[in-house]
């Protein structure tokens, strides 16, 4: 209730009607029936319960992922990662002196906003989907000119995240929804610190597929959103749920007809620690900036079918345009067998995932440090669609 209240008084006039739309939006979240462990049946295909509720609503979050041990390592790791974050965008140190993390890298690594900005929204940046700009409140005093909000081509900056990407009920997950031959997409953090942490505009993912006769509601595929801290009504994202069957959809009119920026409809994703929520991307969502206390960090890693990015020109997003074929799919996914390696090393007493495109070719993947330097710039290769 108390970032519930300090995000409603950032609203000025529109204090009372943003604390309704919080309330009433986490209500409603929870009365959903698309939340729960992941779980299989007997012939390990995955609850016909949880496919279901997917498909209706365009997520689902899996409660109790990341167990203790792992949310541990993963805040230590992120702790460590900040403190090699530029001093200020481009710059080439971090705070103490060492090289920043990314100074090296050709492909995007960070993208800052001003405190409690919304960098993205009514820009023509990702290819202008993020059509309005929503409110961008007033930070403190003393909050910093300039933050980091998204990280891209995490993996090669945190072993950590790695190791949450490699984790074999998630990638059966993905195996379930988009085929044994998924591809991946790709990796971020998405960092809201609290009275920091900025706006990502209401949008739709997807860009290549809309007018595709092949069209359906798993065409731009899905991220999964590991929460470190916990996902709220203030700090999380928001979605229109049942939005990602329809196409493309204009957020300028669903914003008119709503009245203001609180698209009627949506709810927020809310989710504990170590909970992972399953997001479609042709769903409208967006996260409003962070006025509350709590911090979230978002684990995001996306996947999709092969067909939807096998020779397909990609949309260029997230690295330059080019087309993903059989080669470029085949080096990208490789960091699928160091992801599983990884947390092999970490983690000896679970059973790998087994990617049946590595089984069918005979590859296998140890992760090492010769191996880390394969990762650098890997996200270049980003199935951007
Ligand atoms: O985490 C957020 O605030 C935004 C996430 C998002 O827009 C995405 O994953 O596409």
């Amino acid at each position: 209730m108390d970032s519930i209240e300090a995000c409603a008084a950032h609203y000025g006039d529109d204090a009372q009607a943003m604390r309704t739309y919080l309330l009433t939006g986490h209500e409603r979240a929870m009365q959903l029936d698309n939340r729960g462990p992941i779980s299989f049946d007997s012939n390990r295909k995955l609850d016909s319960r949880i496919v279901e509720a997917y498909k209706t609503y365009g997520f689902y979050v899996f409660t109790g992922v990341l167990k203790a041990e792992e949310l541990q390592d993963i805040e230590q790791d992120l702790e460590a990662l900040k403190k090699r974050f530029p001093v200020g965008p481009g710059g080439k140190f971090a705070a103490n002196g060492a090289p920043a993390l990314g100074a090296d890298c050709t492909a995007p690594t960070l993208v800052w906003s001003k405190p409690l900005g919304d960098p993205l929204g009514g820009s023509t940046l990702a290819n202008g989907r993020h059509q309005v700009k929503l409110h961008e409140p007033k930070a403190a005093d003393d909050a910093p000119e300039m933050a980091p909000f998204i990280l891209l081509g995490s993996l090669q900056f945190s072993e950590t995240c790695l190791r949450v990407y490699g984790h074999p009920q998630l990638l059966k997950v993905a195996e379930e929804i988009n085929g044994k031959d998924f591809a991946p997409f790709n990796e971020t953090l998405f960092i809201k610190e609290p009275g920091i942490g900025a706006a990502v505009s209401w949008h739709q993912d997807g860009t290549t597929h809309w007018d595709s006769e092949d069209f359906d509601q798993d065409i731009h595929g899905f991220n999964f959103m590991a929460q470190v801290y916990g996902s709220t009504a203030v700090n999380g994202v928001w979605v229109l749920p049942g939005s990602h069957k329809i196409g493309k959809i204009d957020i300028t009119e669903l914003v008119r007809e709503s009245g203001s920026e609180r698209i009627k409809g949506t709810v927020p994703l809310v989710c504990g620690a170590g909970d992972v929520i399953m997001c479609n991307r042709q769903l409208v969502h967006g996260s409003f900036a962070n006025t509350g206390f709590e911090p979230r960090i978002t684990v995001n890693m996306g996947f999709h079918r092969r067909s939807s990015v096998l020779n397909v020109m990609g949309a260029g997003t997230h690295n330059d345009a080019q087309v993903f074929d059989d080669a470029v799919i085949a080096k990208r996914s490789e960091v699928i067998g160091y992801a599983i390696d990884a947390r092999r090393q970490r983690f000896p007493h679970e059973a790998p995932y087994e990617y049946q495109p590595f089984l069918e070719q005979g590859l296998d993947y140890k992760w090492k440090a010769e191996a880390k330097a394969v990762l650098h710039d890997y996200n270049a290769l980003d199935l951007s669609i």
